[in-house]
C-alpha cells in the first residue's frame, strides 16, 4: 500500500526568485497538507550526506555546492498517495522534460538548478522527511 506522506525541498533557485510563495500555493491546491516546514542553510556535510547516492556522479560537487548555495524550505506533506502524485505535481528532473503545469516547467532553470525535490519512495521519504525534522516536528 502506498504511505500518505512525502518530503520536499524548495531548492536554492527557486528561493532567491523569490518563487517559494508560487510553489507553496501549488503544492497546497494540489490539495497537500503541510506537515512541517522550515528555512535552512545546508552545510556542505549535510548536501553531501543527503545526496550521498549520487556520490559517484559526475555532477555530484556541482550538485552540492549548488544546493549549499542559498536557503532552501525543506518540508513533509501529507495526501493519500503522497510520493506518485507528488511527482506527478513536480515533473520530471531535467525541466526540459517536465510537462505542461508542472513545478518544473514553471520555476526550474536546468537539471540541477530544478526548483523543488520530491522523494521517489515512501521508504526514502521517511529518510528524507527524519534527515531535517524531529519526532515532534512531524505531527
Ligand atoms: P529527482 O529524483 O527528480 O530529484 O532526480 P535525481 O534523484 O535523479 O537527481 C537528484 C538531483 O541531482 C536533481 F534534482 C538534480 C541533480 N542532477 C544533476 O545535477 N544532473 C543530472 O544529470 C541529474 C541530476
Amino acid at each position: 500500500m502506498s504511505g500518505n506522506r512525502t518530503f520536499t525541498m524548495i531548492k536554492p533557485d527557486a528561493v532567491e526568485a523569490s518563487n517559494t510563495g508560487n510553489i507553496l500555493a501549488m503544492i497546497e491546491k494540489a490539495g497537500f497538507r503541510i506537515v512541517a516546514m522550515k528555512k535552512t542553510l545546508l552545510s556542505k556535510e549535510q548536501a553531501e550526506s543527503f545526496y550521498g547516492i549520487h556520490k559517484e556522479r559526475p555532477f555530484f560537487n556541482d550538485l552540492v555546492a549548488y544546493m549549499t548555495s542559498g536557503p532552501i524550505f525543506p518540508a513533509i506533506l501529507e495526501k493519500d498517495n503522497a510520493v506518485e502524485d507528488f511527482r506527478k505535481l513536480i515533473g520530471a528532473t531535467n525541466p526540459e522534460e517536465a510537462a505542461e503545469g508542472t513545478v518544473r516547467k514553471l520555476y526550474a532553470t536546468s537539471i540541477e538548478a530544478n526548483a523543488i525535490h520530491g522523494s521517489d519512495s515512501d521508504e526514502n521519504a521517511t529518510i528524507e522527511g527524519d534527515f531535517f525534522f524531529s519526532t515532534e516536528e512531524r505531527y
